[in-house]
Formats: C-alpha cells, sequence, structure tokens
C-alpha cells in the first residue's frame, strides 16, 4: 500500500510496529543530516513505546550529526556483516533499496523478503515495501516522519525531537531551498514545542567548520577567477596538504562561490591523489549543469553536478570552460 498523507498511513504503520519487536531501521548510502536524523528520531519513537529499534548505516554518519542523542547507537555495516535480525525493516530517506549500498548488495533480496515500511520524500521512490509513506511535497524525511508520529499517536520526545530538527534544517539547507513550504515551518514550530536544541543543532551543522577547511577556502577563494557570471577555483593536492584539510573541505568553497553576487555557473576543479581531478559544477536555474557533468560520465542535479575528469588539473579548466560559456551563451 502507498501512502502520500502521514494521517492516512499512521494506522498501517502502527499496526505493522505493533506486531514487531527488534526493528532494524536503514537509510541511504552516505547518510546526510535528514538520513541520520530521521533514522535517529524513528529510533527515539520506538524504544520510547518499548521497542528494540537497530540503526544499522551503509556508510558513516557526518560528523554534525554525531552530536545528535542516540548517535551511540549508529552501527556501519562492514561488507561480509550478518544482516542484523529483525522482525520488521523501516527504510527512511532512501528512493530505492539499492541506496542502501553495500547492504542492498549483499542482502537485496532478504531485506524485501519480510514486512518493510517505507517513509520517503523522493519522487523517484517507487513504493516497493509493504507499507510506504510517500510525500515528495515534503521537504525532508524528517519532516514527513513527525507527522506521522504524531499521527500514531506516538509522543515525540525533546531527544526525538532535536534528530528530526537536524533533518528538517539540514535538508532545507536552513529554510533557503524551493521546497521549503509553510507546513516545513509548523514542523519545525511543533519540533521546538516538543524540546528540539535548536542551538545544539545550529552550532553543530553552521558553527563547526573545521580551521583546515577556512583555511583552505582562503587559499583556494585567493585564487577565484571570473568571467562575467562564470566564477571558478582551482584546489591543488598541495594546497590540501598544506592546510591539511579532507576532500569534503572543498564543499565549503563551493558554497562560498555559490553565495557570489552575479553568479550564474561556478566551477570548482579539485586534484585528486591519483592525478585526475574531480569537478564540482553549480548554477541558478534554467542553466543544466548535470548534462555538462555527463560529458565525463558525471550526473547529479540540474544545478548541482560533478564528475571525475581524466586529466591533469593544469589542463582542465581548459577542457571544461568552453562546455560552460555555451551553456551561459544559450542561457534564457
Ligand atoms: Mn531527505
Amino acid at each position: 500500500m502507498i501512502y502520500t498523507d502521514a494521517a492516512a498511513a499512521a494506522a498501517a504503520f502502527r499496526e505493522q510496529i505493533d506486531q514487531a519487536r527488534r526493528i532494524l531501521l536503514l537509510t541511504h548510502v552516505n547518510p546526510d543530516g535528514d538520513a541520520v536524523g530521521s533514522l535517529l528520531g524513528a529510533a527515539h519513537a520506538l524504544r520510547d513505546s518499548g521497542k528494540e529499534p537497530i540503526c544499522l548505516l551503509a556508510s558513516p554518519a557526518p560528523s554534525y550529526s554525531l552530536i545528535l542523542p542516540g548517535a551511540e547507537w549508529l552501527e556501519v555495516y562492514r561488507r561480509g556483516d550478518a544482516l542484523p535480525a529483525a522482525d520488521l525493516i523501516w527504510m527512511l530517506d532512501t528512493a530505492t533499496p539499492d541506496r542502501v549500498g553495500a547492504i542492498s548488495e549483499e542482502h537485496g533480496p532478504a531485506l524485501l523478503a519480510g514486512p518493510l515500511l517505507i517513509t520517503d520524500h523522493h519522487v523517484t521512490n517507487d513504493g516497493g515495501g509493504m507499507v510506504n509513506l510517500i510525500d515528495p511535497s515534503a521537504a525532508s524525511t524528517a519532516d514527513l516522519l513527525f507527522r506521522l508520529l504524531g499521527a500514531m499517536g506516538q509522543p515525540v520526545s525533546p531527544a526525538a525531537a532535536t534528530c528530526l530538527l537536524l533533518g528538517v534544517t539540514t535538508d532545507t539547507q536552513s529554510f533557503q531551498t524551493s521546497s521549503t513550504t509553510p507546513q516545513t515551518l509548523r514542523t519545525s514550530a511543533e519540533l521546538l514545542e516538543a524540546g528540539a536544541d535548536l542551538r545544539a543543532v545550529i552550532n553543530a551543522v553552521y558553527f563547526s567548520i573545521p580551521e583546515s577547511t577556512m583555511r583552505l577556502s582562503a587559499l583556494a577563494l585567493s585564487g577565484l577567477r571570473r568571467e562575467g557570471p562564470l566564477f571558478w577555483v582551482t584546489v591543488s593536492q598541495a594546497q590540501l596538504v598544506a592546510t591539511g584539510a579532507t576532500d569534503e573541505a572543498t564543499d565549503d568553497t563551493v558554497q562560498q562561490l555559490q553565495r557570489s553576487a552575479g553568479m550564474r555557473i561556478c566551477a570548482l576543479f579539485r586534484e585528486r591523489v591519483d592525478g585526475t581531478v574531480k569537478l564540482s559544477l553549480r548554477s541558478v536555474p534554467g542553466i543544466n549543469v548535470a548534462a555538462i557533468a555527463q560529458t565525463w560520465g558525471g550526473g547529479g542535479h540540474t544545478q548541482a553536478a560533478g564528475a571525475t575528469l581524466p586529466m591533469s588539473l593544469a589542463e582542465a579548466p581548459d577542457a571544461v570552460l568552453p562546455l560552460l560559456r555555451a551553456a551561459l551563451a544559450k542561457a534564457p
């Protein structure tokens, strides 16, 4: 059964959860704040109703999510591990079962063999569970899950509310995405009323940039290049080594580029250890950078895409910039 409305889905979710004791909670590989926040929010609610949730991740949680109450319950799957025994599986924020990474590669049939609950907001989710709540209009799975728990009559503790608030705020980039609606803000208000620790979430997500990341962004942005609406920077291995920054540090640099006045396309070229280049592209609506990333077998979203370029950092801008100029020339 596929529901799009939390209130309509509540009885079917309640029935499956009531019949189960051990419940395996899963989410997508490379989990983001919404994935971890939803997983832990569900885990708190299940424990509060006397169940035994098991939180299994296909890859480690982002560091900012480790401040969440219950983060110590998160287990990371290693290839070859057995699938934990459970009466019920609940998959959250995961568009398709194969997004559960190595867990689905190694235990795919087992995931679908028993009762499976799905709660998600991805438009591409085809609802392969026994009971599915899929609402693409929800700005985050955490938002949808909060409304489901409410409709199930399940109290949401302050700890659960903090986990869900982290999901709501990260998936909307702090209420900046076009998916943000009055409902998003109503849910956020109710999470605060339920005792969510907004200060802890904000500190962890927005005020915890490592010093190495700050230094790398400063180095990279000091070499900023611009041609009208086109902005780009390069990041060398030498710069990464000199600052001690991790590869993910360049996400922060890209965000800075995106915020530039007058920017319509920006690119970041990061030299990888093997001598190839990781390309990250961002654009404003109307310019599809996913199509450009596909030139090198990459992809992503229309406004945020990436690819691995089989060339040196010195060669990469000359290979990519002509395509970006062409995209700008034909953009409305
Ligand atoms: Mn999400």
